[in-house]
């Protein structure tokens, strides 16, 4: 036995053996399936954050969720120390070591320890916290026996959203320099921000200080009743799927995304602010009933669009030169992107479907706004960025117009969690835009029109047979399918489809825009209907 294999000893553990040969991969967001096949993941995710922590001389996070998907499933996401989802590069290693036989498991900790060059005498921190899936908490106890099993120190936060572990992550690793690296600090962080922003506004037009929230029945729930406590006079939030229901069922930001309907249990009353978050509480998304009991959503664009606009209106009032850009998937509505170009002239990149993808992309800009057009996203500040906008408010030179636009640019950055998508902490943003603007729901909606869109999933044999490139817009196989998609698209006006194997579903996603409201749904089915033939396609047809 060499040093290294005579470290891993400890970790061979019958009760956490690979009980089940199917292949799991390090998706989107992490692993992601049914909760009953995870067990030995989440053991072999607790040794492999041990090692990461080791490596980067600093704290993990590990998040067992599996946010939008519903209660059957689970998972686990790691969180490297910035806050950020891990780097691609360990994803690959995560893969490899939940797929390992047992009894190669030692070898593959050994291979990882010397590829990676990693010191096994530094102590490692593993930051763990889960939703309120069922199957949470035995999850939570396989992962944990991981960490153990290679000493790592534990700090337990129990029941927290995703944007939560993430912020205090980054808290520990930053000697508190982010914030207090508790969920008290977080809260108090957060609202006591937003209370100073208001209280420096007295104008606020048509702005009514109230939502009604949709927390998923989901961990947000919980967060969502902190929020209320410490925003109690200030913002009246009125609580729907608080945990009572099933998770994301009929409710939650991807159903009311996905559906474009109204959630479970909240009242239809006439152009109020309607807010739905996710099952972890990284999405979010707006919507509103209006007098003619027509549903109108606004989702990530329309979150990403009011924000870039804001941070430019601030820049420029305040005389601050820096470069604002903004980050999108393919999934962004047409309509958006042209608004973002020709009247916000704001640079506009777009990537990969994943936070990971579009945190990485905003990093270029000294302001990166990114949003996923379901609702998950945050605003990116490079730390120059972040110096000029503390200084600059500190300039005697300023007019007093400068000075306030610039010490509400300083105070909206404290505002933001930075480190992921925060549902709740962009809520606030979007309450204090609109707020500073004056603005009700249907003045917000004004700026540009979305153009008519839908989502289908298509069950196939294998998802894994879909290839794509260029940001996803554009299939590389199966061959035939990308050419038979464009002679579809140019059957409609300002058509736009594409097609994607999802990274946590077990599906394929279509996505499908057009001109005409009637047209949209044919359009996405006749897709649809491609990929079933040419892509193995299993159970019920795409139909209209
Ligand atoms: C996760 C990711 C998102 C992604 C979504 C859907 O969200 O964090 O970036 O858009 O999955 O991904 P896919 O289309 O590959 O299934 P969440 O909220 O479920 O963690």
């Amino acid at each position: 036995y060499t040093m290294e294999s005579s470290y891993f000893n400890n970790v061979v553990n019958a009760e956490y053996s690979r009980k089940n040969d199917g292949r799991i991969e390090y998706g989107t967001a992490g692993f992601r399936t049914k909760s009953d096949v995870l067990e030995h993941v989440l053991y072999r995710m607790g040794l492999l954050a041990v090692l990461r922590s080791k490596a980067k001389k600093a704290a993990i996070g590990l998040m067992i969720t599996a946010s939008h998907n519903l209660e059957p499933d689970n998972g686990i996401k790691l969180v490297d120390p910035a806050g950020e989802m891990l780097e691609a590069s360990w994803e690959m290693i995560a893969t490899n070591l939940a797929n390992v036989l047992d009894s190669d498991l030692i070898s593959m900790l050994v291979h990882i320890s010397t590829k990676e060059n990693i010191d096994l005498s530094i102590p490692a921190t593993v930051i763990i916290g889960r939703d309120t899936r069922k199957s949470s908490p035995i999850l939570l106890k396989a992962a944990l026996a991981g960490i153990k099993a290679l000493n790592g120190n534990i700090t337990d936060l129990g029941l927290v959203t995703t944007p939560q572990l993430h912020y205090v992550v980054v808290c520990t690793n930053t000697d508190g320099a982010y914030g207090d690296p508790t969920l008290q600090g977080y809260y108090s962080k957060l609202t006591a921000v937003f209370k100073s922003i208001r209280g420096t506004e007295i104008n606020n037009g048509k702005y009514i200080s109230g939502v009604q929230l949709d927390a998923a029945n989901g961990v947000g729930a919980i967060a969502a009743k902190e929020f209320r406590r410490y925003l109690e006079n200030v913002l009246d939030i009125k609580l729907f799927n608080d945990g009572s229901g099933d998770l994301n069922h009929m409710c939650g930001a991807d159903y009311v995304k996905v559906q474009q309907t109204l959630p479970l249990n909240i009242p239809s009353d006439k152009s109020v602010r309607c807010v739905s978050i996710d099952g972890d509480a990284d999405r979010v998304v707006y919507f509103y009933v209006d007098e003619n009991n027509k549903f109108h959503l606004l989702d990530g664009d329309r979150i990403a669009t009011l924000v870039a606009a804001y941070f430019k209106e601030l820049l420029e009032t305040s005389g601050l030169s820096l470069q604002l850009g903004l980050v999108q998937t393919a999934y962004a509505n047409g309509g958006s992107t042209d608004y973002i170009s020709n009247v916000l002239k704001v640079p506009v990149a777009c990537v990969p479907t994943g936070v990971k993808h579009l945190h990485k992309k905003a990093l270029e800009f000294d302001i990166g706004v990114y949003f996923e057009a379901n609702g998950h996203g945050t605003v990116i500040f490079k730390d120059i960025a972040k110096e000029a906008i503390k200084n600059h408010a500190k300039n005697e030179m300023l007019s007093t117009t400068q000075r306030a636009a610039s010490s509400k640019l300083r105070d909206v950055t404290n505002l933001i969690n930075e480190t992921v998508g925060d549902a709740l902490s962009d809520m606030l943003l979007v309450e204090t835009i609109l707020h500073a603007k004056g603005w009700d729901v249907t003045e917000w909606e004004r700026s540009y029109n979305d153009l008519p869109n839908t989502q289908l999933k298509v069950r196939v044999k294998d998802r894994n047979i879909i290839t794509t490139t260029n940001a996803e817009r554009h299939c590389l196989t199966p061959i035939c399918l990308q050419e038979e998609i464009d002679k579809i698209v140019s059957k409609y006006s300002r058509g736009r489809s594409f097609v994607r194997p999802s990274g946590t579903e077990d599906i394929i996603r279509v996505y499908a825009e057009c001109e005409s409201s009637s047209d949209v749904n044919k359009l996405a089915v006749e897709v649809a209907s491609l990929v079933y033939e040419l892509a193995g396609g299993v159970g019920p047809e795409p139909s209209l």
